[in-house]
């Protein structure tokens, strides 16, 4: 049977916002969770990471949990260690008491954000990147999101809990840069996909990569359409407007370069 009751966490934050709008109407009851409170939801579970009692609770009943909850930028690395690695192997272990059989894991391009990109449209003839490409986290950020991907392998594996990881690309309402033109997904796609990944039957462990259907696609969608996904969007109708303010990609710019942008170069900032 689908999964009803989807424990959503990181339900605060830019994702968490879109998706507690757009799935409902698939019919999920979703049960809410983040370390903020949330405006006009007084049932949902105001939590860290890091408490393991209140993920127990958070857990009890549900059919499936969409982990989003984490750091969602590069930051220090004991802030990622906390959030990101520690608190998803909270997570997972709360599911493994618990007996939840299903988790759709918020993975990021940045696992792999080191990987030279492929020229901007598919009429080029580069191949787009695979699901097999080895992984170069671009920052700690990207490597805890590798972790993630890895811990998720090892709970199939082991204890036969199921996990979609998807390498998300850009969600946010519209693509806001020239890079976003081929790594972004519209919020309805990434309904479109949550949904597919918390359906299909017999996932076992499955790596995609979540976006729309972008003219300028730079990576292999055929695992998430193998989960059932049939993106509907496609982010060109932005391209000549962006284009026009920002410029083409052009060799030197760090979103030329690789995959993962900016985050391949930009020194982290450490706050003190
Ligand atoms: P966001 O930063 O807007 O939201 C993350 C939420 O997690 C926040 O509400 C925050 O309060 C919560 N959170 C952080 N640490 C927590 C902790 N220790 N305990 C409980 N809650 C905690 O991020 P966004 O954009 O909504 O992304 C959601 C997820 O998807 C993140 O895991 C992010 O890494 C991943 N992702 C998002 C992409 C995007 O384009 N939006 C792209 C690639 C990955
Ligand atoms: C991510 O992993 C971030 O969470 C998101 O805020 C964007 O920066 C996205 O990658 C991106 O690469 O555009």
């Amino acid at each position: 049977p689908a999964p009803r009751t989807v424990l959503l966490t990181g339900a605060a934050g830019g994702m968490g916002t879109l998706m507690r709008e757009l799935l409902p109407s698939y019919g999920y009851q979703l049960r809410l969770l983040d370390q903020l409170p949330i405006e006009g939801e007084p049932d949902a579970i105001t939590a860290d990471l890091s408490d393991r009692d209140a993920l127990g609770e958070a857990v009890r009943g549900v059919d499936a949990i969409i982990h989003l909850a984490g750091i969602s930028l590069e930051a220090p690395f004991e802030k990622i260690l906390r959030a990101n690695i520690e608190g998803t192997y909270n997570l997972y272990e709360a599911a493994r008491e618990a007996g939840v059989r299903r988790i759709v894991f918020a993975s990021s391009n940045h696992a792999v954000g080191f990987t030279p990109r492929p020229a901007e449209t598919p009429a080029s003839g580069d191949a787009l990147i695979p699901l097999d490409t080895p992984r170069r986290p671009d920052t700690f950020y990207g490597l805890s999101k590798s972790f993630g991907e890895d811990l998720a392998s090892l709970y199939w594996d082991k204890h036969g809990i199921e996990t979609v990881a998807i390498r998300i690309g850009s969600c946010f309402p519209e693509p806001t840069t020239v890079r976003m033109l081929s790594i972004w997904m519209s919020p309805a796609d990434g309904a479109r996909l949550l949904h597919a990944a918390l359906t299909a039957e017999n996932v076992g462990y499955t790596l995609v990569y979540g976006s729309s259907a972008n003219t300028r696609l730079w990576w292999d969608l055929s695992s998430a359409r193998a989960l059932g996904y049939e993106p509907r969007d496609d982010s060109e109708p932005y391209a000549a407007k962006l284009i026009a303010e920002q410029g083409e990609l052009e060799p030197g710019n760090p979103d030329h370069e690789y995959l993962g942008g900016a985050f391949c170069t930009n020194p982290p900032i450490w706050p003190r």
